[in-house]
């Protein structure tokens, strides 16, 4: 039996009763693995560098039949000297994937406008730039999803020396988003103060860019272009609640 486990964490309140965003994650896994996986989300949010949390929300559901196989983004490494050079690069990706000069504009403006770190993601129109959801503060969160084979990814990812969390998850997150037919780029920097890295994915594979948000800024988010006139809520319905394992080593898109 596969479960569908999630996690949120915050700290000073809730979420919902505004307090700071601390972590989250979102795996499916056999019910053999749940209390070691939910056991390392429990650690993982008491000792987070964005601070200790004191909000903490598991939830476990089974996962619905009709599992999804999806592949596996293939990755670009790009190093730059610094975060205008990084965003540069960027933009230009965002533009190369199809999102038009002004849309890629408005999504640079809508992270670096953040206050707060967001526990979603922001839903973009891929020609105007104009947000498309309504989730506000709270964006649209990706769930239900996991790598296929956990082994398998390991070692690859040790082999490409990318091996850690945020790029194990991004990774994922990342294939199943590059998967809907109507979400044409992504772009992420994370909330983790030390964590500067960010990427550009899309249908074209995934690039991880050096410098995309200055060290010890604690403000990250993600960006999600989608096509105009697509159905936002069934769009939205796929990224949260169908189910999808990544198949590494299964054909590129
Ligand atoms: N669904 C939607 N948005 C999310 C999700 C999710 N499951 N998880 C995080 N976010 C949003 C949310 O606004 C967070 O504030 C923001 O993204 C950053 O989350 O290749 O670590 O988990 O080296 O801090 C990217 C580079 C790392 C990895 C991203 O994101 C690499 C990262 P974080
Ligand atoms: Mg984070």
């Amino acid at each position: 039996m596969l479960y569908s486990v999630k996690m949120r964490a915050a700290r000073h309140a809730a979420h919902e009763h505004g307090g700071k965003h601390i972590s989250g994650a979102e795996r499916i896994v056999n019910m053999d693995n749940v209390t070691t996986v939910v056991n390392s989300m429990i650690e993982r949010a008491f000792k987070h560098s964005r601070g200790q949390a004191d909000f903490i929300q598991i939830k476990l559901e089974t996962v619905a039949d009709d599992i999804e196989y999806v592949p596996l983004l293939a990755v670009r490494n790009v190093n730059c000297d610094d975060v205008f050079a990084g965003r540069e690069i960027a933009y230009a990706e965002l533009v190369a994937a199809g999102v038009s000069p002004v849309a890629a504009q408005r999504g640079f403006a809508e992270l670096s406008g953040l206050t707060g770190s967001m526990r979603g993601a922001m839903l973009l129109c891929c020609l105007t730039g104009l947000r498309l959801d309504d989730q506000g503060q709270r964006g649209i969160r990706v769930a239900n999803m996991d790598i296929a084979d956990e082994q398998v990814y390991d070692t690859w990812l040790t082999a490409q020396q990318i091996n850690n969390t945020h790029v194990r998850e991004a990774l994922v997150l990342a294939s199943k988003v590059a998967w809907s037919e109507y979400i044409i780029a992504e772009l992420c920097w994370s909330d983790d103060p030390e964590y500067t890295t960010g990427y550009v994915s899309s249908k074209h594979g995934y690039v991880r860019i050096s410098n995309l948000k200055e060290a010890g800024n604690e403000i990250g988010g993600r960006i999600f272009f989608l096509t105009p006139d697509c159905d936002v809520t069934a769009v939205s319905n796929y990224l949260q609640d169908h189910p999808v394992l990544v198949a590494a080593g299964k054909k590129e898109i």
